[in-house]
Formats: structure tokens, sequence, C-alpha cells
């Protein structure tokens, strides 16, 4: 069968590639470069049926991490990728270790390597996917599959994505579970696979099963094969993956086992051979193409509801470590790699050989690029996000608060840019402030809803749900929102419509959505990202929620820009400007903290005169501002960032009354600042001159720093002009009370910034 041949040669093509990058190809720093032979091994004959045989030209497909080689060797098969690069496996500039939707120079649709997160992506990507075509002329929606290893299931991603509410109703999320009873270390313990079948089956998912191969069925067909399939389906996984690694010889007897059943099965294998017993054994499901195929077709029959299939494999499929627990990482070694070649119908002198032009599965391959091709997405032209909305922001307003207004004011003022908004919060939408824009816009639902409470008066938020809402909201569930973000973020890459996705969350949870968060940005999403409120400066609300990482967190988050404003306008002004990088080559995402903290605007009235204005917001945009020069040359230069910058004015009126001249900083962010010093110290290119408008050299003075969080977020700022510094900030959490007791507490407050500044320059 032409098929079989194909799957043959893409397991000793991805074979031969972990074989190359470990056996052949030489690594002078002696560092392990691993591979693993044994999970693509078990994910081959999945892969080839599906791309081969099923796949259809907008699916789009999520690999497990470890079957990146597979994937590689399907594209080169189809022509899709030269075969320069199958040398190059784990090499720099070469294919990635893992299937990577921005660094491979193949075809991936979703970055893997997290283990959940791919799978999980698949349903962000369908939703993603909905959203567009409900609000702008896109057309064409495939399958969102992901092929995922059986162990991915412990993720707690997984579980969080799938309950919840609108998961259930993705007819085009197909899940294909690599079901081989192995995770990294161990055989899954016992026989998990009915029970987490039915946790699929209570989330609302249509479960399929390919257990047993046909020459399995057939035994189990003839007289004492209830027996056999009474003892296969009773026995642990540990036993099977046991009965896996048994010589030859004594695998019949291990079969039989001791119990009732031994008997009637030892009388069905009479006359069957010992090599044939092995084959049935190992026959599953997951690798007999023909099941695989009335599986796929037997998942595209429900369309109202997400399908998982439960595709029984072996790991290390017909590699001599077949089965074993220890195979994870197990590389075969040169000899055994060359027997391999033989028996697959390989060449080991002639690894990367193609099938002969002409041959039946030369068309086959052939056939199967061209149902697959797509053409490129074409780029949406840039939509152009204005610098001011206008608003005067004075009397006393906190950085949450004008983010809420800031919506409203995007609506009026520039309505092709709000129409591009989509926000997402996980059961925080009106606690940080999207209230007055879900008014507006509505929530998304992949249906229109009746709103129950419309005629409530005491409702302030409106649940208008339609497909024309513009706001998702989610559970409380922080790794989803950041999986959706991302797939939003990524639109205008996939369908050509850009979004500008903004997620709110309480800044401390940040850090448990961290590494999906970062990972979604490495996949290729832009978003924005709004913790709110941040820090200790949300003091009465709650020890347990202040946030003291986050800036560091952010300064150094690949992929994205931080940001913490102190005041209204420059909130305003930075959003804007994290708008304007979103939804295109080479864009990048936001990071917001922001503060319930109501701060009056005059501390940093803005220059009237329109020059004077302009540069001061470009300053804003750029990272920071001098927002108070002191006469004559400075003692110190008070820097502070976000909720403190009162605290830090006052600290400087008090020195400046007992003769210590003060310069003041306001940092918008200082992820900007470190970037430009790192640039005039060589690495990268680009401007740096922010650093000496913030920091002019003729104005060099010791430097006081201030924020609400971890104070070394800041000690940077010593190496811009090589003065002393001390750096003041929080380093502990958990306390409530009033921000007065708290900042007094932790020493941010007006007298210890005096007190650090006459330390400071004593010395
Ligand atoms: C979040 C995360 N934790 C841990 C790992 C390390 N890891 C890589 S593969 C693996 C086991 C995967 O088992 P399974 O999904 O069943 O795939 P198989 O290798 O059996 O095909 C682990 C723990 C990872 N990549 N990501
Ligand atoms: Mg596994």
């Amino acid at each position: 069968m032409v098929l079989q041949k194909i799957q043959e040669r893409v397991l000793w093509l991805a074979v031969s590639m972990v074989h190359h990058a470990n056996k052949v190809r030489v690594t002078p720093s002696g560092v392990k470069v691993g591979g693993h032979q044994a999970s693509s091994a078990s994910m081959v004959s999945i892969m080839t049926a599906l791309f081969f045989q099923h796949l259809k030209a907008p699916d789009r497909v999520s690999v497990k991490p470890h079957a990146a080689p597979v994937l590689h060797a399907i594209h080169y098969l189809m022509g899709g990728l030269d075969e320069r690069y199958l040398t190059q496996l784990r090499a720099f500039g070469g294919l990635q270790s893992y299937p990577s939707r921005t660094k491979d120079p193949d075809p991936v649709d979703f970055s893997t390597g997290s283990v959940g997160i791919g799978a999980t992506a698949s349903i962000w990507s369908a939703l993603a996917q909905r959203y567009v075509k409900d609000h702008f002329a896109t057309s064409g929606q495939g399958r969102h599959i992901a092929l995922i290893g059986d162990a991915e299931l412990d993720e707690g991603a997984v579980w969080e994505a799938l309950v919840d509410a609108m998961v259930p109703r993705l007819g085009e999320v197909l899940w294909i579970v690599d079901l081989n009873r192995q995770s990294l270390d161990r055989v899954v313990p016992d026989i998990a696979a009915g029970r987490i079948g039915a946790m699929f089956d209570a989330a609302g998912w249509n479960t399929v099963t390919v257990k047993y191969g046909s020459r399995l069925r057939e035994l189990f067909a003839i007289d004492g094969g209830e027996q056999l399939q009474y003892r296969i389906d009773s026995m642990g996984n540990e036993e099977y993956q046991h009965l896996l690694c048994t010589p030859v010889g004594e695998v019949r007897h291990a079969l039989a086992g001791s119990g009732a059943e031994g008997p009637a099965i030892l009388r069905l294998l009479k006359e069957v051979d010992d090599e044939s017993v092995v084959d049935a054994l190992s026959n599953l499901g997951g690798h007999d193409l023909g099941d695989l195929l009335e599986a796929f077709a037997e998942a595209d029959r429900v369309t109202d509801r997400p399908t998982v299939i439960f595709a029984y494999t072996i790991k290390a499929w017909r590699l001599p470590s077949q089965g074993h627990p220890g195979n994870h990482s197990a590389l075969l070694s040169t000899e055994q790699w060359r027997a391999l070649g033989q028996e697959l119908g390989a060449d080991p002198a002639d690894p990367w050989a193609l099938f002969p032009a002409g041959s039946p599965e030369s068309h086959t391959c052939a056939a199967a690029a061209e149902r697959l091709y797509r053409s490129p997405v074409a780029p949406h032209c840039a939509i152009q996000v204005p610098v001011e909305l206008g608003r005067s922001h004075h009397t006393s307003e906190s950085t949450q608060q004008a983010f809420g207004r800031f919506l409203l004011d995007v609506s009026r003022h520039a309505p092709e840019v709000a129409a591009r908004i989509v926000t997402v919060s996980p059961d925080v939408a009106s606690s940080t402030n999207l209230g007055g824009w879900i008014n507006r816009v509505g929530i998304w639902h992949m249906e229109d809803r009746p709103d129950w409470f419309s005629d409530d008066r005491d409702t302030l938020v409106h649940w208008k749900e339609s497909h024309k809402g513009q706001h998702i909201e989610l559970g409380i569930a922080e790794v989803n929102l950041v999986g959706l973000l991302s797939e939003l973020g990524a639109t205008w890459s996939r369908d050509g419509e850009p979004l500008m996705p903004i997620g709110t969350l309480y800044d401390p949870f940040v850090a448990r959505a961290l590494e999906p968060w970062s990972f979604g940005m490495y996949a290729g999403g832009q978003s924005i990202l709004i913790g709110t409120p941040s820090g200790i400066t949300l003091a009465p609300e709650g020890g347990a929620h202040q946030s003291i990482i986050t800036p560091s967190i952010g300064l150094e988050q690949p992929g994205c820009i931080a940001w913490e404003p102190a005041f209204g306008q420059d909130l305003e002004w930075t959003l804007l400007a994290a708008l304007s990088n979103l939804g295109r080559p080479g864009g990048t995402s936001g990071y917001f903290r922001l503060s319930t903290r109501p701060i009056a605007q005059a501390l940093a009235a803005v220059p009237e005169d329109p020059e004077a204005r302009e540069d001061r917001r470009r300053a804003v945009v750029e990272g920071g501002y001098r927002l108070r020069e002191t006469e004559g040359h400075p003692n110190v230069t008070l820097v502070g960032v976000g909720a403190v910058m009162p605290e830090v004015l006052s600290a400087a009126a008090e020195l400046e009354a007992n003769s210590v001249a003060c310069d003041v900083v306001c940092i918008t962010s200082a992820d900007l600042v470190f970037r430009a010093l790192r640039r005039r110290q060589g690495f990268g290119s680009g401007k740096s001159d922010i650093l000496e408008r913030l920091f002019p050299r003729d104005r060099a003075a010791p430097i006081v720093s201030v924020l609400d969080g971890h104070p070394h977020t800041l000690a940077f700022l010593a190496a811009i002009t090589s003065t002393p510094i001390a750096c003041l900030g929080v380093d502990d959490f958990g306390q409530v009370g009033e921000v007065s007791d708290l900042y007094k507490h932790f020493g941010i407050d007006a007298a210890t910034i005096v007190g650090a500044t006459w330390d400071l320059i004593d010395q």
C-alpha cells in the first residue's frame, strides 16, 4: 500500500534527522544535542494518514513538540523543505528542536514545545478565527487540529481550557491523542484512558477511540478471542509495556498470564508463531492507517462539538527500544540505524533519497502538496492609530480609570481603531474598568443571546451578548486569557485581518500566566496585557494580591514593551503607541502595569505650547521625561515610576527646602530606557537619545530611584551617567493597610526618599 511505504519513509527520515544531529554532525562544545526518535515514531502513522490523505488546505495543525522531525520529514517529501535542512536539525539557523511557527523554514501552523500549550492553541485559534469571521469579511474555515502526547493531558492548561463554556461549541476543533502510555520518565500509571475519555465526554466533546489494529481484531473474533481481549483490556499500562519488551519466545505465556482466561488464550495462539504473536500484540489502531482514516472521517461527521480521537500507539514503534520506559531520549546506535534503513527500504548511504519520480508514492506526495497548498496571506494595510485623543486630564485620576476612559475615547475619536480592538478578561472585566467599554461594544458570543437583566436598574455592566460584540469574557483562567490573546494577536498573519487584543487581569496573576504568555509571544501573537491594580498600592484591597516582581518581568520579557505610566495623559500616549505596534510584521506586544491610586494630574501638567507638548509626548513614548529641573546643578536626581510619583515630588520639594537641589525624572517605561542603554553600549542598533534627554551628562548626579515594585528593576540607571544610586522599592508583600501605611512600611514614602538622599549625598 502506498501510504504504508510513505509512512516507512517518514519514519526513516525523522529518525535519520535526529541520528545525523547526534551521531554524524560534530558538536565541538560537547553539549548534548538530543532529539526524540521514540516520540517521533509513535506519531508517524497518525501524521502520515492525516497529511497525505485527510487534511485540507485551510486546516491548521498543532504538532506535539517531540514529533517535530516527523513534520519536517513530511514537508520534505511534499517538496516544502530543502534537503539541506535535514542535516541541520537543532543547528543554528536550521530546524528548531520543536515546531516553530516563527523560526522554522517550512510551514508550521503552531509553535509547540511547552506541553499543553500547543494543544490548547488549537482552541484559541478556532475562537480567534470565528471572531474575525464575525467582524470582517473573511471566508474559509478549516479544522483546528492538535496532535498531542498522552502525557500532555496531565497539564492544567488543558483542563482549564476544556471547562470554558465556549469550547464545547467548537465543532472545528479536533484533537488526536498519541496514546503511547508513556511520558518522559515513566509508563503512565494504571489504565487512565477510560477515565480521561469520560472527562472529555463530560466536557461535551465527541470521543473516538482507535485501540486495536486489524490483526488483533481478527484474533478477538475467533474462539478464545473474547478472553484475549478481556486480558489485554484489563491489563495495567505497565504490564502491557513490559510485554512489548519481553523476548519473543516468552511473549505467548506472559500474554496468557496466570488468570482464568490463560488456557483459552494459549489455545487461541496455538496456531500462531511467536513473531506473529508479538506483531499482534503491538498491532494497535494508532498504527493502522485504515483505522486512522476511518476515525478521521468519523470525527468529520460530528460538527456541533469538538472531537478527540484516542489513538493507541507504541512509543519507539518499530525501533529497538519499542515500548521501553527509558526510551524517551534513547538514540539508535549507528548499527541499529543502518539495520532500520534495511527494514524500511531505505539506503543509509543515501539517507535523504526521495521516492523515484513517477512512482505511486511520489504521486501521492505531490498530490498532497497540491491539496495542501495555501496562497500567502495578503498583508492588510496599516491601521492608522492617532497619537492623541484630545482628552484633557486634570483633577485627580488613577491610571486604571484613565484606561477605562481611554477605550471610550478611542471609540469616539478613532472608530476605525476601535473596530479592531477586542478586549478579553478572565472574570475581572468590571474590576479592571472595562465596564463602560463593554456597555458600548457588547460581549462577543458565537450566537446572539438575551440579556435577562437588561431592564434591571442596578446592573451597571450590561451583558449584551452577540456575534458582533467586542469583549470576550472568560472564566477565572489566566492561562486561557493569554492563550486566547496570543491567537487573537496572530489573526493579521493567519487571516489577513489585524486585531488589537487587550487583556486585563490583576497584576499579580501575570506571574501565573507568565510562561504561556511568553510562549504566545514567541509563537507570533501580538497583544496588550493590562495588569491592574498592581504593586502594594492596591493596599487595602488585599495583601495577597500585591505584585512585586512584575516590573522586572516586564523589563525582561522578550517580544513585549513594558509600560508603567503615572499620569492619565501618559497612559493615553503610551497606550496609543502600544496599539500602533500591534498586528503587523515586526510588531510587538505591550504590557501595562496600572494602579487604582488617584493622582493629582497637575503634578505633571502638560505644556500648553503645541511644540513643547509634542516634545513631552515623544519623550513619554520613548521611556520617560524630566518632570522637574532645579536651578543650577542638582545634588541628586530623583527617579520615579508610576503610582509613587507624588511621593517623589514631595520628597523633592522637601529636599529643595533644605537646600538639596533636585532634578526629578518620571519614567514611563524602564524597559525602553534599558534598551536604549544597551544600544548605546553597542548591543543592537537604533537611537539612544532618550538617555541623554533623561539624564544629561552635564547634570549627572547621584540617583535615588523609587518604584512600587522590586528595587533592583531600576539599578541599571547608575550605568547611564556612572553615578552612585540608592534603589528604593518593595521586596515583600502580604500586608494590607492604607497606602501611606504601606509606603512607610516598605520605605517608598517621601520621608524615606529624603533619608536615602541624605545618606547617598553624604557618602
Ligand atoms: C510544560 C512542560 N513541562 C515539561 C516538559 C518536558 N517534557 C517534554 S516531553 C515530556 C513528556 C511528554 O510525554 P507525551 O506528551 O506523552 O509525549 P511522548 O514523548 O510520549 O510522545 C515532558 C515532561 C515540557 N516540554 N513542557
Ligand atoms: Mg506519551
